[in-house]
């Protein structure tokens, strides 16, 4: 018996904090060969005027480890950076993406947000959607990579950039206090929870913004899913609707996007995909941005939202508001279309 209670004791050990399931749209190729590819990036380069469809089929069809395994391969028989040579040989939003893909997700992400908060003035709808949006586990690697990468702590970057309730609520997040989700849902609390977001909130004069901060930043996601459910008997209002109500300005942002992202996050991002596409002047700093990061991660199921969203299929809204190289690198990171 105590042969297998130790078995047990260590299957539980191994499996550790459940991660969340993946549905991404750029996965590993089979019989993948970094030479090969190397060599035809390394011609697609010299290639007069450059060979961008070659590159974009290649980097769009490779996981993270395959393309770092290309770059090896590429500095072995170029003997020069790949990195450097794709800079000097694309331009514009193709470069960025590119660029992108050569990071990975988290070190994207460590980058996205640093260079959301440095230099004059804060990018505070990046950093909103960098730092609400992501999970603990995504967190947890953004800040050992943020650290590798820049030498400086996430968490005092974060604060020193933003202030007030604001800075408490990102730094709150940074911190990745949130509970790993449990196999027993405790009713009780999902009530004592509900309540004291509404007695916090639109009960009271004022907002006890700590509470709030409290409650939806340490609670596990499946937990606060059933909470905001539960808020609607207490409140004339959804949670939603309260934070509009009782916060304003970057506070109001950031718990909106937090509670979107808690709800779904997937529709959170195909609305913001929607949102990019379609304002005037297609901000293609958020569709890169998204298109980048979640590639790897749950893209396949964001084209699922985007598709119940919005009537038509991502890849077909891509063709539709996008053009060229960009419209070509964006549909290879999309995959399929819906
Ligand atoms: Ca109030």
């Amino acid at each position: 018996m105590a042969l297998v209670s130790e078995f047990l004791g260590q299957l539980t050990l191994n499996l550790g904090p459940a991660s969340e399931p993946k549905y991404p749209s750029v996965v590993p190729v089979v019989d993948f060969d970094s030479d090969k590819d190397a060599a035809r990036i390394e011609t697609a380069i010299k290639t007069k005027g450059v060979d961008e469809q070659t590159i974009i089929d290649i980097l769009t069809k490779r996981s993270y480890a395959q393309r770092r395994e290309i770059a090896f391969a590429y500095e072995r028989r170029a003997k020069k950076d790949m990195i450097s040579a794709l800079k000097g040989a694309l331009s514009g939003s193709l470069e960025s993406v590119i660029l992108g893909l050569m990071k990975s997700t988290s070190q994207f992400d460590a980058t996205e947000i640093r260079a959301s908060i440095k230099g004059l003035g804060t990018d505070e709808e990046t950093l909103i959607e960098m730092v609400c949006s992501r999970s603990n586990e995504e967190l947890v690697d953004i800040r050992r990579v943020y650290k590798d990468l820049f030498k400086k702590e996430l968490e005092k970057d974060v604060a020193g950039d933003t202030s007030g309730q604001f800075a408490k609520l990102l730094l709150a997040l940074v911190q990745t206090k949130r509970d790993d989700p449990s196999s027993v849902v405790d009713y009780e609390k999902i009530d004592m929870d509900a309540r004291a977001l509404y007695e916090a909130g639109v009960k009271r004069k004022g907002t006890d913004v700590a509470t709030w901060i409290s409650i939806m930043t340490e609670r596990s996601v499946p937990h606060l899913q059933k909470v905001f459910e539960r808020y609607k008997s207490y409140s004339p209002y959804d949670m939603k609707e309260s934070i509009c109500k009782e916060v304003k300005g970057d506070l109001e942002k950031s718990f909106l996007t937090l509670v979107e992202c808690l709800e779904n996050k997937q529709l959170y991002f195909a609305n913001r995909l929607n949102d990019a596409m379609k304002a005037k002047g297609a901000k293609e700093k958020v569709l890169t941005r998204i298109m980048v990061s979640r590639c790897e991660v749950d893209l396949v199921k964001i084209r699922s939202e985007f598709k119940k969203l919005s009537g038509k299929s991502l890849h077909q809204t891509i063709t539709e508001h996008t053009k060229g190289d960009y419209q070509k690198v964006l549909l290879g990171l999309c995959g399929g279309d819906d």
